[in-house]
């Protein structure tokens, strides 16, 4: 739909005024945060991603981008983290050192809060001595971790290492982010594994 063209043109133009203004119009006209996100947030960041790849953008232009993609997502925060449920849980979440991406992390954490979760988000590059003591802080049972990069997905299995011998069997470390597989989740003995925000909110479900 011609709406969603124009919301996915504004990010991978960096448009942040015009992505902000065109995610308040579809919720005026009743469309859904998730039908906003889904239909015209993430294609837009996959046209970025693509032309990133392919040196047709660049550092800066991507992350002009990513401050529209990030104007836009706060519109739809307050409709995906309303608080009507009952506390489910707390939660730990946060990008793995070395990383520095943390789009999809902080919609995995907007769609958890919006599912009844207790969310402490320790941002990014975050090292597992770091996961460790706020799993100790917080008397969290549950621990989400994103990575983006090929070269920093081998940073959770060292944080899986560090909590479970630390912190006991009893956390259970869930995982996701663009270069993850179920196969490399099992291989570093994840306890799950979620290709998206919404299939990380029934996982963490399922884990607690
Ligand atoms: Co980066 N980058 N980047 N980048 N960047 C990628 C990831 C890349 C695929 C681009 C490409 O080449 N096509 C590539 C990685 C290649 C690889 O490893 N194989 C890449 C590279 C190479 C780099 C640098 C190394 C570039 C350089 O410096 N030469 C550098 C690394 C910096 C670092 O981290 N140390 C870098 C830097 C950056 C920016 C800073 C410019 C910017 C990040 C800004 C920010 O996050 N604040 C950036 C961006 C924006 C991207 C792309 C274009 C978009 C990522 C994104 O936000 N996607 C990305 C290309 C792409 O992925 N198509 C790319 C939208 C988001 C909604 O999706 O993050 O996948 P995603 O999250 C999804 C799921 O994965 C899942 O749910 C989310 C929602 O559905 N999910 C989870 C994520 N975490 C989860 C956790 C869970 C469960 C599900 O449980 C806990």
């Amino acid at each position: 739909m011609a709406k969603y063209q124009d919301l996915a043109d504004s990010i991978i133009k960096g448009d942040n005024v015009k992505s902000k203004e065109i995610a308040h119009k579809l919720i005026d006209e009743g469309v859904s945060a998730v039908e906003i996100l889904n239909d015209g947030l993430i294609p837009g960041m996959d046209v970025v991603g693509k032309k990133f790849k392919a040196n047709e953008m660049y550092i800066p232009e991507v992350l002009i981008s990513a401050r529209a993609m990030h104007s836009a997502m706060d519109v739809l925060k307050p409709l995906l983290t309303r608080k009507e449920v009952p506390n489910k849980g707390t939660i730990i979440i946060g990008t793995v050192q070395g990383d520095l991406h943390d789009i999809g992390k902080n919609l995995v954490r907007m769609m958890l809060e919006g599912a009844g979760f207790t969310v402490i988000d320790l941002g990014v590059d975050v090292s597992p001595q770091k996961f460790v003591e706020e799993l100790k802080k917080n008397d969290a049972r549950l621990l989400g971790l994103s990575a983006l990069l090929t070269t920093t997905m081998s940073a959770m299995k060292s944080v899986i290492e560090a909590v479970k011998s630390s912190n006991g069997k009893s956390i259970k470390v869930m995982v996701g982010g663009a270069p993850l597989t179920q196969e490399y989740a099992d291989s570093i003995r994840a306890d799950g594994y979620a290709p998206d925000a919404s299939s990380a909110v029934d996982l963490a479900k399922s884990l607690l």
